[in-house]
């Protein structure tokens, strides 16, 4: 057996009889009441008894079985839960996870034929719910709104999935989407999925260089986008941001033939929309036209569904891969476990579907349980910091998932104000006070580790301590949750994301890739696959390998530090690679770097993260000029104007540190290590300098740092 499954039988089988939480309570609270991060946090008897896994002891059966039976646990859920329209081959999985035995590979339910959209729409149809609410959409301003019934939102699937046939889009082309969050983005991914064609949607907070760049490596038949979004206040113009990425990407040899345009009304006019005749077209001429019905496109489970690029620790985004099959079983099972999703809940995820939490848990996992999902097009504090809790009544929200970097920034609103006076506090407070959020069951977090004390605001005052917190540990690369608690399952450490899903096993190894068993911390790594596991890097098979297996072999090397309690929880620590999480979103420090050399005044940069009250982490960066250039104000501006048109706003660095010289070893390697102390002002951890090629380089930093 595993690690984990050993702490889990000792800690399952403490009392005798333990299936009441209450038993176990006692038992493990007298070890741990102790320090503020041991405190365990209960489900109420309440939630349990209602709960799909009401106790550690159920949990701990399934898991057992998960691991035990991989082949058996998954293919009893794919074969009771979805449509195949032909059964898989003798093998559930097959796959090879280690580099010194070969190629890697991971197929799950290879020879199976189904389609993805099918099973989010026509199946759930079939079973009667025609016309359950699938869709709520809310518009940026309050009061503009729409929905979409399951037959509703079939309807407007299969019209564009049959635009996209009558301008030859087929099984295995590529299709980028760059749209804000409109009903039209999960639809374009669900037809999409409908004729087999690979989606590949593209945030559209990025610039329209990254844009082109990801055009550029996918080669895509058609680009859909809308005129304009509002985010907030601010009017955001998409179209121009394509038409951009279109002449960068012609300039590369790929031209596009057809530009699919929604005119988001709201946003901006059809007049005032710039157009290119012959490339262009508006969405709202030609898809309506289309039937409403529109055959499946049957696909084995390992055909491609849709390409996700992400950010990794060199300048070029990685296009990870994920196929049909073992990614529906898998998102709609941790959708509904880690959930505890009844068919009456009202789901919101806050995240935007360019993202991987918007393609898992936004449209996939929870179409596939029949769900009925809000979608939220705008800020999550416009007009003010209440607009989310105004949502969650408007809709009666049940489950509700964001990020951590909002529950921290909405909590912030409530500290500041106490610093002003007592009457603004109270009056700030009341953004999440007045509203009654009684509707809410169930809270999520996921992005990167939630503090302590963001966990016990996010619990007592939004979920007003009834409320358990999934805090999901997952990847874009993962397809799904990993490492996240079950309501009701288990007591909860504030901050911690507790266990393993079914069929997932954490493995904690040291430098020498060895396993670290009990209270230990190292380098998070995954032992043996799941079904959602991503299946290649597009077009790069080999930096697949090297990034993920070759680290650590026979391991699939996440990237991630993480400690295991004596409980057994698991304590996410953050990237242990070139990558910065800011806001819950992965930005590689090179990627910053290189846009920032490409400033004609940049002569050399050096990126870190430094921890920030909101963010999470921030971007710190260290820049050398070109010979007699002077640092200036308006140089700052100008570097990190770079970096957003390059990059999206997302990433523009928060601190410029100007550099005469960075602190470099004799074989010219920057020392990331000194740099972090330095961007953290932890100047008496500097450690060893003595391998420095130039010493002194140090001590000119700091006296800048400030400056
Ligand atoms: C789903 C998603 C993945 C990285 C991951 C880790 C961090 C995500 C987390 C978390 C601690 C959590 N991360 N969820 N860290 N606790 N609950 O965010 O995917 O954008 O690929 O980022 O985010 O560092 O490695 P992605």
């Amino acid at each position: 057996t595993t690690n984990h499954l050993r702490h889990v039988e000792s800690m399952a089988s403490l009392p005798s009889g333990a299936g009441k939480i209450s038993h176990l309570n006692a038992v493990i609270l007298g070890e741990a009441l102790a320090s503020e991060e041991n405190d365990f946090v209960f489900p109420s008897d309440d939630f349990s008894r209602q709960a799909l896994i009401p106790s550690p002891h159920k949990y701990l059966e399934m898991y057992k079985r998960s691991i035990e039976d991989p082949a058996g646990f998954w293919s009893g859920i794919a074969s009771s839960e979805f449509y195949w329209k032909q059964k898989w081959g003798d093998q559930v999985c097959s796959e090879n996870l280690d580099v010194r035995k070969g190629d890697i590979k991971i197929e799950w339910f290879k020879g199976g034929i189904t389609n993805i959209c099918y099973n989010c729409l026509d199946r759930n149809i079939d079973a009667g719910l025609a016309d359950k609410i699938a869709l709520y959409w809310e518009s940026n301003e309050p009061g503009f709104d729409a929905h979409l019934t399951y037959s509703q939102l079939l309807h407007r699937v299969c019209q564009l999935a049959n635009y996209l046939k009558s301008i030859g889009v087929r099984k295995g082309d590529a299709v980028i989407v760059y749209l804000p969050m409109l009903m039209e983005l999960p639809i374009t991914m669900l037809a999409c999925a409908r004729i087999g064609a690979v989606h590949s949607v593209v945030f559209a907070g990025f610039s329209s260089e990254s844009l082109a760049q990801r055009i550029v490596d996918c080669k895509p038949k058609v680009v859909i986008t809308c005129n304009a979004v509002k985010r907030g206040p601010k009017t955001i113009h998409l179209k121009d941001i394509v038409d951009a990425a279109l002449v960068e990407s012609a300039k590369n040899g790929i031209s596009i033939d057809v530009c699919l345009t929604y005119e988001n009304q709201s946003a901006l006019k059809k007049e005032s929309t710039k157009w290119q005749e012959g490339r262009d077209v508006w969405w709202e001429d030609v898809v309506p036209k289309y039937p409403t019905t529109c055959d499946v496109e049957w696909v084995d489970a390992e055909d491609p569904l849709f390409l996700l690029y992400t950010s990794g620790s060199t300048g070029k985004p990685k296009g990870v891969l994920h196929t049909t099959g073992g990614y529906m079983v898998y998102t709609a099972t941790t959708f509904k476990y880690a959930f505890d999703y009844k068919e009456s809940d009202v789901y919101w995820c806050t995240a935007d579907c360019g993202w991987i939490t918007g393609h898992s848990y936004v449209t996939y996992g929870p179409k596939l349980n029949g769900a009925t999902v809000v979608v939220y097009e705008g800020a999550p504090n416009y007009p003010d910091s209440g607009r989310c809790w105004d949502i969650v009544d408007k809709y009666k929200v049940t489950i509700f998932y964001t990020a951590p970097t909002l529950v921290r920034s909405l909590m912030r609103d409530g500290d500041e104000a106490s610093c002003i006076s007592n009457l603004v506090y109270t009056l700030k407070s009341l953004y999440v006070t007045r509203y009654s959020r009684k509707s809410l069951r169930v809270l999520g977090s996921v992005g990167e580790p939630i503090n302590p004390s963001a966990w016990r605001w996010f619990f007592n005052v939004v979920g007003g301590s009834r409320c358990p917190i999934s805090d999901t540990w997952w990847q874009t690369e993962t397809g799904g949750f990993m490492i996240t608690p079950l309501p009701g399952a288990w007591p909860q450490k504030p901050g911690s994301a507790t266990f393993p899903f079914f069929g997932v096993q954490p493995v904690i190894v040291d430098e020498k890739g060895t396993e670290i068993d009990g209270e230990c911390s190292g380098y998070l790594c995954v032992k043996g696959s799941w079904p959602g596991a991503f299946r290649t890097l597009y077009g790069d098979h080999e930096r697949y390998e090297t990034t993920y297996f070759r680290p650590f072999p026979g391991y699939y090397f996440t990237g991630d530090g993480c400690s295991r309690d004596k409980d057994g929880y698991h304590w996410l620590t953050g990237r242990v690679d070139d990558v910065i999480n800011v806001s819950g979103h992965r930005i590689g420090t090179a990627e910053v770097e290189s846009a920032l050399v490409s400033h004609p005044q940049c002569a050399e940069a050096a990126v870190v993260g430094v921890e920030h009250e909101v963010k999470g982490q921030g971007i710190y960066a260290f820049v050398t000029l070109v010979e007699g250039v002077p640092y200036s104000e308006e140089l700052r501006k100008s570097l990190i104007l770079t970096v957003r048109n390059q990059i999206g706003a997302f990433a523009a660095p928060d601190k410029i540190h100007w550099a005469p010289g960075l602190p470099k070893t004799r074989s010219g390697k920057i020392m990331r290590r000194i740099l972090r102390k330095i961007a953290s002002r932890q100047l008496d951890e500097l450690g060893d300098v003595s391998t420095l090629a130039e010493p002194g380089v140090v001590d000119q930093l700091i006296a800048l740092a400030d400056s």
